[in-house]
């Protein structure tokens, strides 16, 4: 039986439910709303190194690119955030504690995407996407009423706060659209005095290149002196300016299993002695995999560093012979650290 208007969006709805997303909304397709200010934002070199924004650029302005005939967007939200996380993991941010978000999502929106078609009829097309596609997808889930975008750039729900991942499936099929959620922020502005690195060059607008999440997931080579410093205790990602927002006090945990941490992370010279067999046992599966073994070693130096604890000293010590330039350097430097912290 095919559905049509309210009852093929309710069914939608709750079928994305079942499938454990905790909040779905759904709205027009067509250009972003805010492609202007991402134009801009390639074009101020904002995106660091991360090519593959620019090349994706006609694809994201437009997602009838994508999916021709593309008339609706259904946006998921699916919360990561949890309390029992093993203290071993507060270097990590959030997200990538668990499995991969790509791994548990993207055969769930594909099998959305199935119903949909199911239900609306033989001819509806859809196509699912959780960073998979070049889709803007806060600016589509916003459009949708999945939530409002906060001036830190993440989108924000009143419940659930901003600790959810986006999916979202773009289909043919014409389903009723939810209303808009309004713009809570307010004059607060805790997210961007908060930064460790002041990468917001105004609200609702990040530099990539200053974001401890970008220098320590995507950027591949040395990470600049001048922030090493401001990284602190991140080995991955960043929550700062999530965890300084007052819509996330109170908001929801964690109800999907697939993110509760398989392990502890273990002490960092650990990490930093990770051999390449043990880096793929370990993060096979992890979102931490993103940065290579390359990456999440050289953060590891950098925030034993920062630690200044002595107890490092022979794990960087050993790290300096290390065939990886980048690693090599990073021990160095916190070997420097170390010791300057010994002569103050
Ligand atoms: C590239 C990328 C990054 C980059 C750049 C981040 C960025 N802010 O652009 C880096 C590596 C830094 C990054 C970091 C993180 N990311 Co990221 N990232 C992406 C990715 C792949 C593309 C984002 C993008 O297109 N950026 C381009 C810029 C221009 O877009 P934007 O910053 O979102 O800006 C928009 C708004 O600010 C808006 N805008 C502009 N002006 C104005 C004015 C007003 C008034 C308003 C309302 C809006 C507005 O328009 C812009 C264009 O849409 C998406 C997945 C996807 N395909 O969309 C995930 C995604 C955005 N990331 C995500 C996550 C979880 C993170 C981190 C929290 C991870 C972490 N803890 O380390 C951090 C958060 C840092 C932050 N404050 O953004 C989630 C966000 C979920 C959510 N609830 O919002 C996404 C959606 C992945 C997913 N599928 O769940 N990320
Ligand atoms: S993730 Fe961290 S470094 Fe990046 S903008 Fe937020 S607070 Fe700043």
């Amino acid at each position: 039986m095919t559905l049509v208007g309210l009852a093929l969006a309710g069914a939608v709805k709750a079928r994305a439910r079942e499938l454990g997303f905790d909040r779905v909304a759904i709205g027009p397709a067509g250009p972003p709303e805010h492609g202007p200010a991402f134009e801009r934002w390639l074009a101020a070199g904002h995106a660091a190194t991360m090519d593959y924004l620019a090349r994706g650029r006609e694809d994201r302005l437009d997602p009838d690119r994508l999916l021709p005939g593309c008339r609706s967007v259904v946006a998921v939200a699916l919360v990561y955030a949890r309390d029992d996380d093993d203290p071993s993991w507060t270097p990590v941010a959030r997200y990538a504690r668990g499995r991969d978000y790509h791994d548990v999502m993207r055969p769930r929106l594909v099998e959305l995407g199935e119903f949909i078609a199911r239900a609306a009829g033989a001819d509806v097309r859809c196509r699912a996407a959780v960073d998979t596609s070049a889709v803007l997808e806060r600016d589509l889930a916003a459009r949708a009423g999945l939530g409002w975008i906060g001036k830190n750039t993440n989108l924000l729900d009143p419940s659930l706060g901003s600790w959810f991942f986006i999916g979202v499936v773009l289909t043919t099929a014409r389903l009723e659209w939810d209303a808009r959620e309004p713009d809570r922020c307010g004059t607060c502005t805790a997210c961007l005095d908060a930064c460790p690195t002041q990468a917001f060059v105004g609200p609702y607008a990040l530099d990539a290149r200053r974001c401890i999440a970008y220098l320590t997931i995507e950027h591949r080579d040395d990470i600049p002196e001048a922030y090493r410093e401001a990284i602190g205790e991140w080995v991955f990602g960043c929550d700062v300016c999530q965890d300084v927002c007052p819509w996330n006090r109170k908001a929801a945990r964690a109800r999907e299993p697939a993110f509760a941490p398989a392990a502890p992370l273990g002490p960092l010279e650990a990490l930093l002695d990770l051999d390449r067999e043990g880096f793929h046992a370990r993060f096979r599966g992890s979102a931490m995999w993103r940065a290579k073994r390359s990456g999440l070693r050289r953060n590891a130096a950098l925030v034993l560093g920062n630690r200044r604890d002595r107890r490092a000293v022979p794990a960087l010590r050993r790290a300096l012979g290390d065939e990886d330039v980048v690693v090599r350097r990073a021990a160095q430097w916190a070997l420097d650290r170390i010791e300057s912290g010994d002569l103050e």
